[in-house]
């Protein structure tokens, strides 16, 4: 634990073996069970779970087979002092989410998520996490012709509801994204995941995770993101990470592209005491180059980045913030948090 308070958690899937759309694989895999043990030894203090990085092969198990590894892995997980941040049903790779989830066009691909979605919740209750991450990778089109849009929302208001009436104790994280791997999603931006929270049976226990990157995707301003939420209590979680303009998901180490765009983020986040509500998420990969024994810097450069920013946070005068923007002198304003940034 650091002095902040602040919980660190990652994904498995940030620890990873640099395969890109063009090339194969650069480095082993690292088995889950080693992934826990880095997590730990790097200074984390919990793993993000996508359904079947508990129990694998999910779908081909009853559920008291699910019962029991996902237990199993709590067990591990209390072995190692570590904790579930939340648990993800992994929407976009089994052959009925082709067409998307919960807006297929088939019905019975439809059925299959809901299903999967509710099996997910399962393991998060066997984990000890009553959170549930929905990023709805696949629900959105190619062609804008392909699916009703309208439809398509009403599908999703629908399945968040399955889900809440499933499990009164879950709360959902909707996980915005403007496109990739579809081109045109359906929840693209924290608003929209937000609105559709508000219209469910239960809108105290929807909210949102937002990711910088997904931010940037989406052409906004990632502290403003996590500002609407969070003036709604709904920032839930956050992945933090940076993004080199509107390209591919770079997944960059925090603050590796733009330094003031994460101190603000850093900065909403702390003065909302953001550590008595969630985690600090950390969504990055490690860059293709890196070679295997050196591919977990970009986690503990980003774990660091983020506390010497919170220092740096905290250090900038706040009375001087407040005359300055009293004389509507941003010029100084902005020469402050650039000094503040520079270590004047
Ligand atoms: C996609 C993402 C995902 C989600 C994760 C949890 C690989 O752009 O950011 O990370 O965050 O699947 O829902
Ligand atoms: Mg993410």
């Amino acid at each position: 634990m650091n002095k902040y308070n602040y919980k660190f958690s990652f994904g498995p899937w940030n620890i990873h073996e640099g395969a890109d759309p063009f090339g194969p694989p650069v480095r082993p895999s690292v088995a889950f069970a080693e992934k826990l043990v880095i997590l730990k030894d790097l200074g984390f203090d919990a793993m993000q779970f996508h359904d079947d990085d508990a129990v694998p092969d999910l779908d081909t198990k009853s559920a008291r087979e699910i019962r029991q590894q996902a237990e199993a892995m709590k067990a591990r997980l209390d072995d190692l002092g570590l904790t579930a941040e939340f648990v993800a049903p992994r929407l976009w790779e089994h052959p009925m989410t082709i067409d998307g989830a919960f807006t297929a066009n088939d019905p019975a691909a439809r059925a299959y998520a809901i299903e999967r979605a509710k099996k997910a919740a399962d393991i998060a209750r066997y984990l000890d996490t009553n959170l549930m991450v929905l990023w709805l990778a696949r629900e959105g089109t190619y062609l804008r012709e392909a699916k009703d849009a309208v439809r398509a929302t009403q599908q999703l208001l629908e399945a968040v509801d399955a889900l809440l009436d499933y499990d009164p104790d879950l709360r959902i994280a909707i996980e915005p994204k403007p496109n990739e791997p579809m081109d045109l999603a359906y929840i693209p931006t924290i608003g929209h995941a937000l609105a559709l929270g508000m219209q469910a049976s239960d809108p105290a226990r929807v909210g949102g995770l937002i990711e910088s990157a997904h931010a940037v995707l989406a052409g906004l301003d990632p502290a403003d993101e996590m500002s609407f939420a969070l003036a709604f209590g709904k920032l839930w979680s956050v992945h933090l990470n940076d993004q080199n303009g509107l390209k591919f998901d770079q997944d960059r180490s925090f603050g590796s592209v733009d330094l003031r765009r994460v101190f603000n983020q850093v900065r909403v986040l702390d003065e909302n005491k953001f550590w008595e509500i969630g985690m600090v998420g950390l969504d990055v990969k490690a860059l293709r180059t890196q070679p295997p024994e050196l591919a977990t810097k970009h986690l503990s450069n980003s774990l660091r980045t983020f506390l010497r920013l919170v220092e740096i946070v905290r250090s900038v005068d706040n009375q001087k913030i407040e005359e300055l923007r009293a004389a509507r002198d941003y010029e100084e304003l902005d020469w402050l948090i650039m000094s503040s940034l520079m270590g004047a």
